[in-house]
């Protein structure tokens, strides 16, 4: 009777045990005193923005050797796909004719839209946090006023001229597009750069095309319900080789929903929050893929939103 009861006890404990590990999440976000301050000093608010430097503008410089430019932005309009409520409502106000004997017409336009989160758009340091603390443990309610934020705001991002990588993973796949919640290894982005003949430097601004854009204002229902793209170890492998910043052709960078369903968007905190590095959404990919263009000069100006958590962009790539 007793060693059934012990037997019992100790089935019920090893149940315990594998019930408590299959529980854990495979990522947490580091306690503060592990991420705080950040790698360019208390207080800091550029993060991986602090690569911008005269020389690497000159660097950059030195890729572009036909002037060809390639647009890497969608066209905004109500045919893009949106993240949740998001919307961009464009009413055309044909205005008025002047007075004066050239008859001078003006026509402007009134948008009504979020207009840091729509679009192929560029995630600063506000836009994230791990419960009220964001990059460099600023904290939400002391860096918020009625007019945005009061700390990290996009306006102070500057503009980025850096060296511009593209990581083709779908190419090195074989495919058109990666399958609706593929998560991107490392294996596969050290195969595809080796493919290429690509290395990555610090500095870099890092773009994966995953193939998802193919969808973008085709199939938008489908596009922003899942999609494609680096988890926390790809995530991690890149943040570590220091980049500006990291982006793709789909709508979160990351793959999502994560393949772990108690973590929503880690590497959103992986990249804005633990370690300061930007995140570039919704990118327009697919010349640069069929041009084979790995290489170049990645050129971008942030609007600059007094206090926003982010930018619709149009970066450019020229070769
Ligand atoms: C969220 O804000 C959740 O998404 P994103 O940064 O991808 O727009």
């Amino acid at each position: 009777m007793k060693s059934i009861a012990i037997t019992l006890a100790v089935s019920a404990l090893l149940a315990g045990t594998i019930v408590a590990k299959a529980q854990a999440p495979s990522w947490v976000p580091p306690a503060e005193n592990e991420r705080c301050p950040s790698k360019w000093g208390a207080g800091d608010e550029r993060g991986a923005g602090n690569h911008m430097k005269p020389q690497t503008v000159l660097n950059a410089v030195k890729l572009i050797k036909t002037g060809e430019v390639i647009e890497l932005a969608h066209v905004l309009g109500p045919g893009m796909p949106f993240f949740g409520t998001r919307r961009f409502d464009m009413h055309l106000k044909r205005t008025f004719m002047n007075t004066g004997a050239n008859e001078r017409g003006s026509n402007e336009e009134m948008v009504l839209s979020e207009i840091g989160q729509v679009g192929t758009q560029f995630d600063g340091f506000a836009h994230q946090s791990h419960r009220n603390s964001h990059y460099n443990c600023f904290k939400t309610e002391e860096i918020t006023g009625r007019g945005g934020f009061t700390k990290l705001g996009i306006q102070n991002t500057g503009a980025f001229i850096t060296r511009g990588v593209l990581i083709d993973v779908a190419g090195f796949k074989g495919v058109e597009m990666l399958g609706d919640n593929y998560e991107i290894t490392v294996e596969d982005i050290e195969g595809a750069l080796k493919k290429q003949n690509t290395s990555l430097q610090q500095g870099d601004a890092i773009m994966i095309n995953t193939g998802w854009g193919r969808l973008y204002g085709k199939d938008n229902a489908r596009f922003v319900k899942s999609c494609p793209g680096i988890g926390v170890k790809a995530a991690t492998w890149l943040v570590a080789k220091d980049p500006i910043l990291l982006g793709a052709d789909n709508w979160p960078v990351e793959v999502a929903p994560n393949p772990d369903t108690q973590i929503s968007l880690p590497v959103h905190q992986i990249a804005l929050v633990v370690n300061g590095v930007h995140l570039l959404e919704n990118l327009k990919l697919d010349e640069l893929a069929a041009k084979q263009a790995y290489e170049f000069a990645f050129i971008m100006q942030p609007l600059k939103i007094q206090g926003g958590t982010g930018s619709t962009v149009s970066p450019i790539a020229v070769r």
